[in-house]
């Protein structure tokens, strides 16, 4: 563990003026939820437990359609963007895998395995990428990859999944993320149903190429980059081939790939309960696939998603283990930050998920007592959480204040001196 990006004793320093604080608030929220038959322990062993993944391509700036303002010191390529989930977790202590994404981290397996281990990483699911071209290849996207008219289209893009199957094997990944940009922009462009079934037929091919223990995860988007139609732009789409071709494969919840108002907590309630959520990208939005922080605009809506979570994980247990990654896109603040900031946010949601009275939420409804049922369920969101989220960092030997830790370091500005600024490079909103 040599090679962490931080020094540990950086981050005592910025603890020990926080301790007492955190001492003192742990205790007060502790009596608090005891008075509710609550141990506070019990709470923080769940949040320190709850992990979720961060993307590599998130710790670049990733701009919009219309530019791109890199940062200073923005990750060069894989081994840096390493080196940047190892602060995020060194501080935070809630990422400790990462997602990668194939062709932007290609890199020798081995190396890669090597650099992870030394920052205490691990690897995520895979995430295939047929929505734009790369250098050297032999066929165009343009018109669609898996359900493209040519057969030889769609066979390259199998070919590049079971690619990225072979890389995350060699890497130790359990799990492959396949979302593709496919679809139309004008009435009549394209046949609707025949588009599903090249589709269906192209994921037979690559499903057969997922090992038994691993899972394929569908994601669904609405629209963009296809404006009239998109192949499997909902949870139903999703849903239809998760079950078209096999157990292994689930469907993988974007909380910004859907309509503004529509109801993502009942999606996920409704895919938990056919056996069919594989996982999540996290992250919030106003309008589209805005790919904001996790929590910075509808934390109520991220409270409810988690409600839903730790209601199946109280009636399923450990066999229920959906996904979790942050899927975002930074485009005026630091990655880093962003990202630590996010992962505190998930696991908030979470925290006051756990502090639902669910007893009395389920005797409210049996009742329907439509004005005291939402009482014990918003009970758990107005709990102030940050002492447990902050004991959990602390004890596993992250930050007390994660962001001012973070700046403290002065990590952003030590890489800036060694890192020349990247124009483009593997960023942007997917
Ligand atoms: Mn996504």
């Amino acid at each position: 563990m040599a090679e962490l990006p931080l020094s540990p004793d950086v981050i005592d320093a910025e603890n020990e003026k926080r301790a007492r604080y955190l001492q003192r608030s742990y205790e007060a929220l502790g009596e608090r939820l005891s008075w509710h038959g609550i141990d506070i322990e019990a709470v923080t062993a769940k949040v320190a437990a709850f992990t979720v993944a961060v993307p590599s391509w998130g710790v670049g700036t990733g701009g919009t359609r219309f530019a791109r303002f890199p940062g200073p010191g923005e990750p060069r390529g894989i081994f840096e963007k390493l080196d940047d989930c190892g602060v995020i977790q060194q501080i935070g202590r809630a990422t400790p895998a990462v997602s990668l994404h194939i062709p932007w981290d290609r890199a020798d397996p081995s190396e890669l395995k090597a650099k992870a281990a030394s920052l205490g990483l691990t690897f995520d699911a895979m995430n295939s990428n047929t929505f734009q071209d790369s250098p050297g290849q032999a066929l165009t996207y343009k018109f669609g990859s898996l359900s493209h008219t040519d057969r030889a289209v769609r066979a390259q893009a199998v070919a590049h999944n079971i690619e990225c199957i072979e890389i995350g094997r060699a890497i130790g990944s359990k799990a492959l993320t396949v979302w593709i940009g496919d679809g139309s922009n004008f009435p009549g462009q394209a046949n609707l149903t025949k588009a599903f079934e090249r589709y269906l037929d192209a994921m037979t091919e690559v499903y057969a190429a997922v090992p038994e223990d691993w899972s394929l995860f569908i994601e669904h988007k609405m629209y963009e980059p296809a404006f009239y139609s998109t192949v499997i732009q909902d949870w139903g789409s999703s849903y239809l081939a998760a079950t078209h071709l096999g157990p292994k494969a689930k469907c993988l919840v974007d909380l910004g790939h859907h309509a503004p108002n529509v109801n993502i907590e009942q999606i996920v309630a409704r895919l938990i309960q056919f056996g069919r959520l594989g996982g999540f990208h996290f992250n919030d939005s106003k309008y589209g696939d805005d790919d904001l922080d996790a929590g910075s605009i509808d934390p109520f809506r991220l409270f409810l998603v988690f409600n839903e979570l730790v209601e199946a994980e109280t009636a399923r247990g450990e066999s229920f283990r959906p996904a979790h990654m942050i899927d975002q896109s930074h485009n005026v603040t630091d990655p880093i930050e962003s990202l630590i900031r996010s992962a505190c946010e998930i696991r908030r949601a979470y925290a006051q998920a756990l502090l639902v009275d669910r007893k009395g939420l389920a005797e409210a409804q049996e009742a329907n007592d439509a004005m005291r049922a939402p009482d014990p369920l918003k009970g758990g969101f107005r709990f102030a959480v940050e002492p447990t989220l902050a004991k959990a960092r602390r004890r596993a030997g992250g930050a007390i204040d994660a962001i001012g830790t973070y700046r403290a370091s002065g990590y952003r500005a030590k890489v800036a001196a060694v890192r020349p600024a990247v124009q483009g490079g593997g960023g942007g909103i997917v």
